[in-house]
């Protein structure tokens, strides 16, 4: 049997194209995908996925078909032809490269735009608030910002992601901020004043994640939501998307930030809303239990009772002279309340 050799490289073709666009889409190299922003990048990662593996097997076939198709036969000592170049040829594989580079850069800007990169933040003047917000003594904040050459007259360059074209004028429900430090991960929610080392967010809702670092660069990864973005001292970046299944994802830091950068990750929380909401309720619990436990604490440190009685005597509307006066009228008979 005797195919000619257009039918056969039109079949082969067929073939290549099947398998690339199958494989494209049965890699089953991507952890589960967890938000919506996901669908997208996972559609262009399959898309080079399929450009990739066709690609692959078009050079790896041709080179074996030649290696055994024009082996050396027994007894041939002749010269090989000598061929010098085929213009034509160069053009065509100069081309389809070149053009298929073209169709990813346009389609990944596509996605890129579409999940909010053009836009973070841009409405907002972040820069300068953010070296402020931080808690750090004036000493450490001048030896960062002397280390980074932070320039606050840059502050409005946009970092991330932000609002998608079409949530611009949508206000986002949960701002959470995201603090990176050697080695972990600090979240603290604005809106309840609650801080963990844990992120919890609702499920189906946007959320706007506010991202900075303590002292060196981290990255803030969440691999199950197709997001990563730096976290860098003196300056916010912004993350916003929409998880959309119920679950708990790590958290990765994705920028070699120290010695135990391996050790650095977290885990993230996709609750119901309802769920959402205990959790809050109870983290606001355990929050003011511990301000108890602190206020017992200092008791047996040496401290005066005034001292201790004041956060007490704030509460219940005593002023801190009244205080003062039942203090020293106690020392003057030598009670154990006297320093
Ligand atoms: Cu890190």
């Amino acid at each position: 049997m005797n195919i000619p050799s257009q039918i056969a490289t039109l079949l082969a073709g067929i073939a290549l194209t099947l398998v690339s666009l199958w494989y494209g889409q049965n890699h089953g190299l991507l952890p589960v995908a967890a938000s919506d922003e996901a669908a997208q990048v996972d559609a262009l990662f399959n898309m080079m996925m399929t450009i990739s593996i066709g690609l692959f097997i078009l050079v790896q076939g041709i080179i074996v078909i030649a290696l055994i198709r024009y082996r050396r036969r027994d007894g041939d000592e002749t010269d090989g032809p000598p061929i010098h170049g085929n213009i034509p040829l160069e053009i065509v594989w100069t081309a389809i490269p070149a053009v298929t580079v073209l169709i990813i850069a346009v389609y990944s800007f596509e996605i890129y735009n579409a999940m909010g990169g053009l836009d973070p933040m841009a409405s907002h003047d972040h820069g300068t608030r953010i070296a402020m917000d931080h808690q750090m003594s004036p000493s450490e904040h001048n030896a960062q910002t002397s280390l980074i050459a932070y320039d606050p007259s840059q502050g409005d360059i946009a970092l991330g992601l932000g609002a998608s074209p079409e949530n611009q004028n949508q206000p986002v429900p949960l701002t959470v901020n995201v603090m990176g430090l050697q080695y972990a991960w600090i979240f603290t929610y604005p809106e309840s004043g609650l801080t963990s080392g844990e992120l919890h967010i609702p499920v189906g809702q946007e959320v706007d994640l506010k991202i900075t670092a303590q002292d060196v660069l981290h990255a803030f990864w969440l691999p199950e939501f197709r997001l990563k973005q730096d976290a860098i001292p003196g300056r916010e970046s912004e993350l916003r998307f929409t998880p959309n299944r119920v679950g708990q994802y790590p958290i990765v830091c994705a920028e070699l930030c120290g010695a135990y950068h391996g050790a650095m990750g977290a885990q993230l929380f996709v609750h119901t809303p309802e769920e959402y909401q205990s959790w809050v309720k109870e983290q606001q619990a355990v929050a003011s239990n511990d301000t108890l436990d602190k206020a017992v604490a200092l008791n047996s440190v040496n401290r005066s009772s005034s001292e201790i009685l004041a956060p007490y005597a704030a509460d219940m509307g005593i002023e801190s002279k009244t205080l003062e006066q039942l203090h020293s009228s106690h020392s003057s008979d030598g009670s154990p309340f006297s320093r």
